[in-house]
């Protein structure tokens, strides 16, 4: 004989398993980084300042350039990793990113705090002026979280408001993160961090955990008007 605690669990149980909408389970998929780059700002000011990009290496640092005990140039270099999200559909309901960050060397790199910023452009958009843009935007863009980097892969939880601009751009097929040093400009702080480029043996990744929503139930015309039942079962097992 069932005790009233088994039946309250089995009713539960049957209770829940009725309640839960139907086809919500998650999908996790991990995407490998195809572009990588450096954004380098140099210069001393902004009339004589310029900016490049390449592909390798890819530091986050900054450097001072000393003449006679006098900072004359400063050099300042960002990240960005860019993924194409085409393989999840287009209604997707995003509700985790995660950035698996691989370093391969760095120069005390326990004390290289990491800026993980908002870029709402691919990589080489704006052609010419794509260096300088994306520098600015990796800058001065939202920042989804601050963490530390070491050796090796880092997963870093990327937030609620990451999560919605990847579900926002599913439409773009891309989503790309920007990175800088927390603590930049400063003249004693030698600290860097080299990520690996877009080729190398371990590549950066995300890993995307969503929602497919149930199609919209829909009744066809030909059923005629007789499927009140019908009706009634939709709201049952939705
Ligand atoms: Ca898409």
């Amino acid at each position: 004989m069932k005790s009233i605690g088994m039946r309250f669990a089995l009713v539960l149980a049957a209770t829940v398993l009725a309640l839960l909408p139907r086809n919500a389970a998650a999908t996790s998929v991990t995407l490998n980084a195809y572009d990588v780059k450096e954004f380098e700002y140099f210069g001393d000011d902004e009339e004589t300042a310029y900016w490049y990009c390449h592909t390798s290496p890819v530091r986050l640092r900054n450097l001072t350039i000393f003449d006679g005990g006098v900072p004359i140039q400063w050099w300042i270099d960002r990240a960005g990793i860019e993924f194409d999200t085409s393989s999840i559909p287009d209604n997707a309901n995003v509700t985790s990113v995660t950035l698996k960050v691989y370093v391969k060397q760095g120069f005390e790199l326990n004390t290289v705090d990491v800026e993980f910023t908002r870029v709402p452009d691919p990589l080489d958009a704006g052609g010419g002026s794509a260096c300088y843009g994306r520098w600015i935007q990796i800058g001065n863009n939202p920042v989804y979280t601050t963490d530390n980097i070491l050796y090796g892969y880092n997963s870093i939880s990327l937030g609620t408001d990451a999560a919605d601009d990847l579900e926002d751009q599913l439409g773009d097929d891309f989503f790309t993160v920007g990175l800088k040093k927390k603590y930049e400009g400063l003249y004693d702080d030698y600290y860097w961090a080299e990520l690996a480029e877009w080729n190398y043996t371990y590549p950066h990744q995300l890993v995307v955990t969503y929602v497919v929503p149930d199609p919209e139930y829909s009744r066809p015309a030909s059923f005629g008007e007789e499927t009140s039942s019908w009706g009634r079962l939709k709201d049952l097992y939705r």
